[in-house]
């Protein structure tokens, strides 16, 4: 074995090893390019983010209402975004020193300030090939997409057999059947589900076992995943406790897939600002820790949006052997987030979580958000690896290389295949 004796070296070898490993993106909301208009990329897309849509209108002046946005087109809502938020107002926030990152990385120089020169770039560029290349930036093996069974849009993509690449993975997103039963009642009956009753009876229950055991057939996703509110609990008398207990996650189990759940996300708060309307709010970890106990054989991973919450979730991921822990979610993917977190996860949980993902929404940003990850996990990483050199203990470069690769991926496939 190769022991690195000095810590110049070890703390080169452990920003080398974050910057080579690959990294798996457990979340996303990316689609394959034979899904056509739902794969997001490119400039306008970019600037067009909802994470930018929300800082618009901290910027801009009152006499632009949400209405006279949404009424514009996608170029000049873009357009807007750039002179508000980058031209105006200096682009010092994450998700605007995103954008800055991609073009750089993309041989962009982001200070000749010419969107129209970017324009053209982008419309040279062959969606397929181009995804090859993000992926490339990025480092990434392959991601996982969110993949709604209830949205007709994208089903209709899975029932034409769409090609997907090898790369895009699938992921079942059940938010809409947990939190919104009766409304998914439609789309269950043009789906040949029409037997199901307004009321949870067992027969209903039953058949949507069926109907989720026949997407689990046909998107083979490699788990199923909600997001869910603030005011969520487990148990209770309500249709989530009931649809998690019978049908989630005793098909979950059966399957060996686990049951993502993403804790904290109030739900358009500001309906008019679409998907830049939501806020967040505490979860109950608690809840969690319950439905982990009560279900021991199905599999479950977890995220929380509250920053606050991160401690009580990392001490959850501890006690629960069917519980896996994973990311810094939306509003807690910002370098000061990701640092704080991680260094507490690494200090309560060792390698056993997952480090990231990226919610990309836009193909473009896997770029940004993996290389600002990177950075900020390549100094928490030294810092720690550095302590235990410091406390005696000697590492090789492949026991690092393992270790990052868990953290990047590779716990998560542990997970999964346990
Ligand atoms: O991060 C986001 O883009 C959010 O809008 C949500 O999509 C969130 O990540 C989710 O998956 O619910
Ligand atoms: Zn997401």
């Amino acid at each position: 074995m190769n022991i690195i004796d000095d810590a110049s070296t070890l703390a080169q070898t452990v920003r080398q090893a974050v910057a080579a490993t690959k990294a798996t993106d457990i979340h996303t909301h990316l689609f394959p390019p034979s899904h056509g208009s739902l794969l997001l990329w490119g400039l306008d897309e970019l600037l067009t983010y909802h994470y930018l849509v929300a800082e618009l209108f901290g910027a801009a002046p009152s006499e632009l209402t949400h209405e006279k946005f949404w009424a514009l087109d996608k170029k000049q809502q873009a357009e807007l975004i750039w002179r508000q938020l980058f031209l105006d107002h200096s682009p010092l926030s994450e998700a605007r020193q995103g954008v800055l990152t991609v073009l750089t990385a993309l041989g962009l120089d982001p200070a000749r300030r010419d969107l129209n020169a970017w324009r053209a770039w982008f419309s040279r560029q062959k969606v397929e090939d181009y995804l090859d290349r993000v992926l490339e930036l990025a480092n990434i093996d392959y991601l996982i997409m969110t993949n709604n069974p209830l949205l007709e849009a994208e089903v209709q993509h899975w029932l034409n057999n769409r090609p997907c690449p090898k790369r895009l993975r699938t992921a079942l997103r059940i938010d809409s059947l947990l939190l919104n039963f009766a409304g998914s009642r439609a789309q269950l009956s043009r789906q040949g589900f029409s037997s199901v009753d307004a009321e949870l009876t067992a027969k209903t229950l039953e058949t949507l076992r069926r109907w989720l055991a026949g997407w689990i057939d046909r998107l083979h996703p490699l788990y199923m995943a909600a997001s869910l509110g603030p005011d969520w609990t487990y148990p209770n008398a309500g249709e989530t406790t009931q649809l998690l207990d019978h049908v989630v996650c005793p098909l979950a189990a059966e399957r060996n897939l686990p049951v993502a759940l993403m804790l904290g996300v109030r739900k358009a708060v500001i309906p008019a600002l679409g998907d830049a309307g939501d806020a967040e709010g505490r979860s109950d970890i608690a809840s969690l820790m319950r439905l982990c106990a009560q279900h021991p054989q199905t599999k479950f991973l977890a995220t929380v949006l509250d920053r606050a919450d991160q401690h009580e979730l990392a001490v959850a991921g501890r006690k629960l052997r069917n519980l896996h822990i994973f990311g810094c979610w939306w509003f807690c993917n910002t370098p000061s987030i990701i640092e704080e977190v991680t260094r507490m996860r690494l200090e309560l949980l060792g390698t056993n979580f997952t480090l990231q993902h990226s919610d990309a929404r836009v193909l473009d940003q896997l770029i940004y958000k993996w290389l600002h990850t990177r950075r900020i996990a390549a100094d928490v990483l030294a810092e720690k690896y550095l302590d235990a050199h410091a406390a005696g203990w000697r590492f090789s470069a492949a026991e690092i290389h393992r270790d990052i690769r868990r953290l990047f991926g590779g716990a998560f496939e542990e997970f999964l295949a346990k």
